[in-house]
Parts: structure tokens; C-alpha cells; sequence
């Protein structure tokens, strides 16, 4: 099941890059990795001690002039025992802007060639050290932008995704074997195995499949972010509350109705869960063209929602902005009485018992700050629904790529089982097990089981250059 058989193009050098980003810090480690690294390491490095697992310090020379050009500390790996599965040096050095590039320009300089981007995760990959979906995962925890995000990650690094997507093709294996008779002797009336049996266990598959599917939702509210967009009549505080809730001053805010034009958005962290707030145009009618257009892209914004906050400052304009965003909008309306601090908002808010929580309106001040507690808790509960509760205890589908393996996996054995089910008259199980085959396909491509070069060069392409 591991490993991809495919040589790699160039997997006979040498190649060496900075593993840590240019720039002032405190250390930065530089690594060679390939079947020249420890001879070139020892041509360079004095002392050379090539003791795997030991680190050390030493002396970097430039090998043109024979000088001292760094004091790095040392850790040599040995093959197959380090990331790439290479033997693999990593020098780490002072940081800095020269440094770091002298220590690399000698690697080069003696022979190493500059890695590709990825390139020492794809050679892991290559090696058998890790599948697609943990190279993913290792890319992913670099790119991570929020908690959520990195748990994810490294919940995937760990195999768990990889564990479930290979249950599921042993068991699309099985359902090949259990027919396998009945290709080998299609006179015969029944095989061996009862074909309620081959029934059972595709419907038991396909219902694994679709509870892996389930867990794309939140996946995506995990890799993107929850999209949570202020929606409401021109001037009743959106823009105010957006930038309480950012931090900054990041939108126009004037009293004049119609200020913001575009929607605008910003990064927030609700607790474990990356949010993009979107503060849009007031929703009214409109003669000018400017303000026509900024409301139409209020309406693409509310479609592409994850969770609306419909703000008003009066309990007429509330119960607009409610109507209005349900109205553009599936996703869940949360509404927000805004401008706490102005009016005496006892009168016309008066909970009625029946009214679950998720109804009553959360009064917030962009101006003191009052309620604004309440409208993060309230919409960190929110996004939690949306992504799931079950997240954190099941393999995540992050990706785009992941989703449609499964979706074209369960696809292919969902066609199958239609096939099988129709019974004499049926399609001939020769074909129908075609079906079986691609469903294992699919399911192959996401660990890449199989060589797929062209699978791999997608993934590895987002990568930086020392990973
Ligand atoms: N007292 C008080 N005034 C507020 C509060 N929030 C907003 N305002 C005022 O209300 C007016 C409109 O605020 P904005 O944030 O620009 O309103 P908006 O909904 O973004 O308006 P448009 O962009 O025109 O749709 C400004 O004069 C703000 O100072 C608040 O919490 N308390
Ligand atoms: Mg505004």
C-alpha cells in the first residue's frame, strides 16, 4: 500500500535549501539531502562525525578558499532513518540575511543542487516515509492560519484520514473478491456467497463513504474559514460593529446612509475557529449605480454565507434586516440590535418566553463595547454547528481533492450496487465490477497507492522550497 514506485526525476542528487525563512532570527537551519550529502558534508565540515542522532558543533569552510565561514551545530541522519529516507544533513546556523546563505552557497558550491519546491517531502513520499495525505498534512501545518486548522493537520500527519480511506478500499477489495466467483462462473446460479451478502456490504460501504463526505462541511469551514457577513439597512452601525469585531479601524464609518460601497472583509479568530467577516452595503433601493452594485454584491455576499448578522438599531429596522438576509440566504440569521447605548432598548425587546435564544436579538454598542462578549460567543457556537461537533473525533476532509475521490468513489459503488441489485436480467457482473475497480482507484489516488505523477505534482507545487 505504501509508496510510490514512480523514480523521481533528479532523485540521484544531491540537493540542499534553506529550511527556515531569510531574514534577522536567532538560528536558521540549512539541510542537504541525497546520496552525495554526507561525503559532501565531510569535505566541508570540520570536525565530520557522521554518528546519526548526535548533534555537534563545528566548523563550516567555503570550499573555493578553504576559510571558516560559520560555526553550525550538526545533525546528520543516515539512510533510511531521516525525513527524506536519504542520507540527510541538517546544519543549523546563526540567522540572518548572510549566514544562512553562505553555509547554503557552500552545500551548492561542493556539489548539492538547490531543491525544487517540495522536494524533500516528495522524496519522503518517494521513500515510503509518508503518503500523499500526510505530505498534504505537513504542507498544511506550515500554511495553518488558524487552531482549528493545525489540529486538523496533524491529526492527518498522524494517518488518521490515511487509515479510514484505506479501510474503505479493503473493503471495496472484499466486494471484489466476493464476486469474483461469480465472474469466473457466470452459468453457475449463485456462487458461494449469497448476493445479499455482496448487498449488504455495499450498502455498509457506501454509508462509510457518505459519513466520510459528511465531515467536507466542516473541513472547508476549517481550511477557509467561516464566511459571517453584517447585513442591514444603510447607517444603522454595521461598519462600527465590523470594526469592534476586527479591532482596528478597518471600514469607513461616517453618518451618512450609504457609506460603504463594497463588502470588505478581515480575518478574525473566534476561539479555535478561523472567521471571515464581511461587512457589505446596506441593503436599500437605490437610483445611484455605485450603491446598486454594492447591494448586489451584498446579496452574492449573503448567498455565499455561513452565518448572517442581520443588524438594526430599532426593532423596525431589526425585523427588516432579518427578513431581508433570510430572504438572500440558508444560512443562519443571528440577530443583532446594534447602538445599545442609545436607546432604551427594554420596550421593544421584551423576550417573549417562546423565543429560543437563537431568536433573541443580541444587543451590542460598537461604542462601549457593551454586548459585543455575547455576539463572539453566540457566533463561535454558530460556526461549531456548521462545522460539526464530530470533527475533532473523525478524519476531516479538507480538501477539494479529498472530496471528490470520495464523492467519485461513492459514485462508483453506489453504480454498482443499482447493477448488482437489479438482479439476472442486470448488467453483467463483469462490468459492474469495472465500477468496483475505479471506486478503488479513486480511493488509491488519495494516498497514491498508485503512481499518479500528475497527483503528486499538484500537491507538491503549493510546497516551499526546503520542505
Ligand atoms: N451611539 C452610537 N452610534 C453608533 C454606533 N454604531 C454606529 N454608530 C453611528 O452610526 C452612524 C453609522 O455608522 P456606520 O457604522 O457607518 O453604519 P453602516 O451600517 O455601516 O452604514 P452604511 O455603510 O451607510 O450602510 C455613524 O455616525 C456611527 O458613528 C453605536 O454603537 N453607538
Ligand atoms: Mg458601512
Amino acid at each position: 500500500m505504501r509508496g510510490v514506485s514512480a523514480i523521481l526525476p533528479g532523485a540521484e542528487d544531491t540537493i540542499a535549501a534553506m529550511a527556515t525563512p531569510p531574514g534577522r532570527s536567532a538560528l536558521a537551519v540549512v539541510r542537504m539531502s541525497g546520496p552525495r550529502a554526507h561525503e559532501i558534508a565531510s569535505r566541508l565540515l570540520d570536525p565530520w562525525r557522521n554518528a546519526p542522532g548526535a548533534s555537534y558543533r563545528a566548523r563550516l569552510t567555503d570550499p573555493a578558499t578553504g576559510r571558516v565561514i560559520e560555526r553550525p551545530v550538526v545533525t546528520p541522519y543516515r539512510a533510511p532513518r531521516s525525513y527524506t529516507g536519504d542520507d540527510l544533513v541538517e546544519l543549523s546556523v546563526h540567522g540572518g540575511h548572510v549566514g544562512p546563505a553562505r553555509a547554503l552557497g557552500a552545500l551548492l558550491g561542493a556539489g548539492a543542487r538547490l531543491a525544487l519546491p517540495g522536494e524533500f517531502t516528495r522524496r519522503a513520499v518517494a521513500a515510503g516515509k509518508l503518503d500523499v495525505l500526510q505530505a498534504e498534512a505537513i504542507g498544511d501545518l506550515i500554511d495553518a492560519e488558524s487552531q482549528a486548522m493545525h489540529d486538523a493537520a496533524l491529526a492527518q500527519l498522524d494517518g488518521r484520514l490515511s487509515r479510514r480511506v484505506a479501510e474503505l478500499r479493503e473493503a471495496v477489495l472484499q466486494v471484489e473478491a466476493m464476486i469474483a466467483y461469480d465472474i469466473d462462473f457466470p452459468e453457475e446460479d449463485s456462487g458461494p456467497i449469497d448476493p445479499a451478502r455482496v448487498t449488504e456490504a455495499t450498502t455498509a460501504l457506501v454509508e462509510s463513504l457518505d459519513r466520510l463526505l459528511g465531515t467536507a462541511a466542516a473541513g472547508e469551514v476549517v481550511r477557509r474559514g467561516a464566511r459571517v457577513v453584517l447585513a442591514g439597512a444603510p447607517n444603522v452601525g454595521k461598519s462600527s460593529l465590523f470594526n469592534a469585531l476586527v479591532g482596528h479601524e478597518r471600514a469607513i464609518v461616517t453618518a451618512i446612509a450609504g457609506t460603504t460601497r463594497d463588502a470588505i472583509e478581515a480575518v478574525v479568530d473566534l476561539g479555535a475557529w478561523p472567521v471571515r467577516l464581511m461587512d457589505t452595503a446596506g441593503l436599500r433601493e437605490s437610483a445611484d449605480p455605485i450603491e446598486q452594485l454594492g447591494v448586489a454584491m451584498t446579496a452574492r455576499a449573503l448567498a455565499a454565507a455561513d452565518v448572517v448578522l442581520a443588524c438594526g438599531d430599532s426593532a423596525l429596522s431589526l425585523g427588516e434586516a432579518v427578513a431581508a438576509a433570510a430572504a438572500r440566504t440558508a444560512a443562519p440569521v443571528v440577530p443583532v440590535r446594534t447602538k445599545g447605548d442609545l436607546t432604551p432598548t427594554s420596550g421593544d425587546l421584551v423576550t417573549k418566553s417562546s423565543e429560543s435564544s437563537a431568536e433573541r436579538p443580541i444587543v451590542v454598542s460598537a461604542l462601549t463595547g457593551a454586548g459585543l462578549a455575547e455576539l463572539r460567543a453566540r457566533l463561535e457556537e454558530m460556526v461549531e454547528g456548521k462545522a460539526g461537533d464530530q470533527w475533532r473525533d473523525t478524519p476531516l476532509l479538507t480538501r477539494e481533492r479529498h472530496r471528490a475521490a470520495i464523492a467519485l468513489a461513492r459514485a462508483e459503488v453506489a453504480a454498482f450496487q443499482d447493477a448488482w441489485s437489479d438482479g439476472d436480467d442486470a448488467v453483467p457482473v463483469v462490468i459492474a465490477a469495472v465500477q468496483l475497480r475505479a471506486a478503488a482507484t479513486a480511493l488509491e489516488s488519495l494516498i497514491g497507492a498508485i503512481d499518479v505523477e500528475d497527483v503528486l505534482d499538484r500537491v507538491f507545487r503549493t510546497f516551499c522550497v526546503g520542505k
